[in-house]
């Protein structure tokens, strides 16, 4: 049951339910940003002739990450890193799969489009309810991230002839794992304010422009997404 949390009070960031939720909220932020810095430390050595820019986005997400312990910090809490780790890790193995395979359009699909909408969509919706020490953090961030989308994005594009029938299946396997971990959040997500179904909604909007952008037609993209919801249940 999801509750309306549109309304205008702002959160009670005091409170020992947001902080809470916060610190487990704070670990999958912390433990995603330290892992997109890896992913994209990975994608550096698969593809030398972007080697500098692939390091220069792994850097950015290191100083995500440390940003993110910095708003933490500011509200006394610390991130929760344990149910993040467990969360992320189906997503991370499957990356590592995929770079061990040599399959760069694999691992693009999971870090560049998969993660990568999953945060700006996470972002986008944190940013209105968000403490003022957090916001300006976190529009900073989100910017970033829509250059790492770019970036998948563009690789992506202009191979999509060879890469149509990989990004498909790879997009298959990440999306389920992807929305149960918003599933997991959903309650902690509401202590902060944040609407779950509307984080899910902004999500698959975001992903399926990002398919439509890479070379999917519009129907196509739509069975992907749909083929990963009934993966689901
Ligand atoms: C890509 O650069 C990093 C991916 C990290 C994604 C984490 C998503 C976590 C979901 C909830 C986000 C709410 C924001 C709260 C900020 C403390
Ligand atoms: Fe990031
Ligand atoms: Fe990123």
């Amino acid at each position: 049951m999801v509750l309306n949390t549109s309304s205008l009070q702002p959160p009670q960031f005091k409170s020992s339910i947001y902080l809470s939720a916060y610190s487990r909220i704070n670990g999958m932020v912390v433990v995603g940003e330290g892992l997109a810095d890896r992913h994209f430390r990975l994608l550096a050595r698969a593809i030398p002739e972007d080697q500098q820019e692939l390091e220069r986005l792994a850097a950015m997400e290191g100083r995500h990450a440390s940003d993110f312990v910095g708003c933490g910090r500011n509200l006394g809490v610390k991130p929760d890193v344990g149910l993040a780790r467990q969360l992320f890790a189906p997503l991370h193995a499957l990356f590592l799969e995929r770079d061990r395979a040599g399959d760069l359009a694999g691992c693009l699909v999971i870090q560049g489009l998969v993660v990568e909408c999953f945060a700006v969509a996470a972002y986008r919706h944190y940013l209105p309810v968000a403490d003022a020490y957090a916001a300006p953090i976190t529009a900073a961030v989100i910017a970033d991230e829509g250059e790492h989308l770019g970036y998948a994005e563009r690789w992506l594009r202009e191979r999509f002839a060879a890469v149509e029938t990989s990004a498909a299946a790879i997009a298959k396997r990440a999306l389920p794992i992807t929305l149960s971990i918003l599933q997991s959040l959903a309650a902690d997500l509401q202590a902060i304010g944040m609407d779950p179904i509307e984080l899910l909604a902004s999500f698959s909007e975001l992903f399926q422009q990002a398919l439509e952008t890479i070379g999917f037609e519009p129907p196509a993209a739509r069975r992907i997404l749909a083929g990963a919801a009934a993966a689901m249940v």
